[in-house]
């Protein structure tokens, strides 16, 4: 199956065309995660730190994700908010240093300031957690041109996983991205990936209804992006405590997703889910 996300600005790889640019890739691509986030930068400095993401980035693209996506802010359940200056910090340099380079750089921010910093340094797309509830983010992202995924989260990050609760969770996500990339689209965003949030204030059985209804969501217009790397569902489902170790839970989670219609997968292993998906695809062929 084919995927395409239509940008209003130049993008590596991406076609031209009268409205804009228009990235299209066949089955399910890989979103690389790279964490700029504190502890990266506790030892060795921020030169060190800088330069380990920028060669991380630079080998996820060399095992052919598409794109890679530069996080300043942790959104683990629990996690304390930091500062946009802050933030900007710890992102800036690496979109300085990649950009240019062929990958397309995405962003996970929440914060208009950050977003619009990020796009005029050479990012291409936006991650918001928060589903461009922000007004703000919406004019940041149609102004800039840049499309965004639009991911579902009941709560904020500190505090949603404490009781979440749904009447239909499957209803009330899709509902939610339905209306939340009519808004983006009305306010001139482009385009939207839409992502039903996993882990994000959920249940380890709404997390599981969700990834079992991604049919119905994959058939809409818009790509669906599943993130499910090394979350906490994995410990529940096969007692796995540490995150590091949930690598192969994190790719069955995401070889059902590619196969039901998933366009991008986020994950920390990336050459690993490229290996996978290649293998799936291969198979598929047949
Ligand atoms: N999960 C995290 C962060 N950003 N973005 C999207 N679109 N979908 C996700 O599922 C998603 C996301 C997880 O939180 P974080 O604390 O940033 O951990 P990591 O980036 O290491 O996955």
């Amino acid at each position: 199956m084919r995927h395409a996300l239509t940008f209003r600005r130049p993008v590596p790889g991406a076609e031209r065309h009268a409205d804009g640019w228009t990235l299209s890739w066949e089955g399910t691509a890989v979103m690389g995660i790279l964490n700029v986030t504190p502890d990266s930068f506790s030892d060795g400095g921020r030169h060190a730190a800088l330069d380990a993401a920028v060669a991380s980035a630079r080998a996820m693209r060399e095992a052919g994700v598409l794109f890679v996506d530069i996080g300043g802010e942790s959104t683990r359940p629990g996690a304390a908010p930091v500062p946009a200056h802050e933030e900007l910090d710890r992102v800036l340099p690496v979109i300085r240093a990649l950009s240019g380079e062929g990958t397309v750089l995405s962003v996970d921010t929440m914060k208009p300031e950050v977003a619009a910093a990020a796009l005029a340094a050479g990012a291409h797309l936006i991650n918001d957690v928060t589903g461009l509830r922000d007004p703000q983010m919406r004019a940041v992202c149609a102004d800039a041109g840049a499309p965004a995924c639009l991911m579902h989260m009941q709560g904020e990050p500190r505090t949603m996983q404490r009781d979440p609760h749904y009447a239909d969770v499957v209803q009330e996500v899709h509902g939610y991205l339905h209306v939340q990339a009519r808004e983006a689209l009305a306010a001139g965003v482009p385009d939207v990936i839409l992502d039903p949030g996993i882990g994000f204030g959920k249940t380890l059985d709404h997390n599981l209804a969700l990834l079992r209804a991604l049919p119905e969501l994959t058939e809409g217009p818009h790509p669906v992006l599943i993130g499910a790397s090394r979350k906490r569902l994995i410990d529940f489902i096969a007692d796995v405590p540490e995150a590091q170790d949930r690598d192969p839970g994190s790719l069955a989670l995401h070889l059902h997703a590619a196969r039901h219609g998933a366009a991008i997968v986020r994950a920390h292993a990336a050459a690993a889910h490229v290996q996978a998906l290649r293998v799936q695809t291969a198979l598929n062929a047949g």
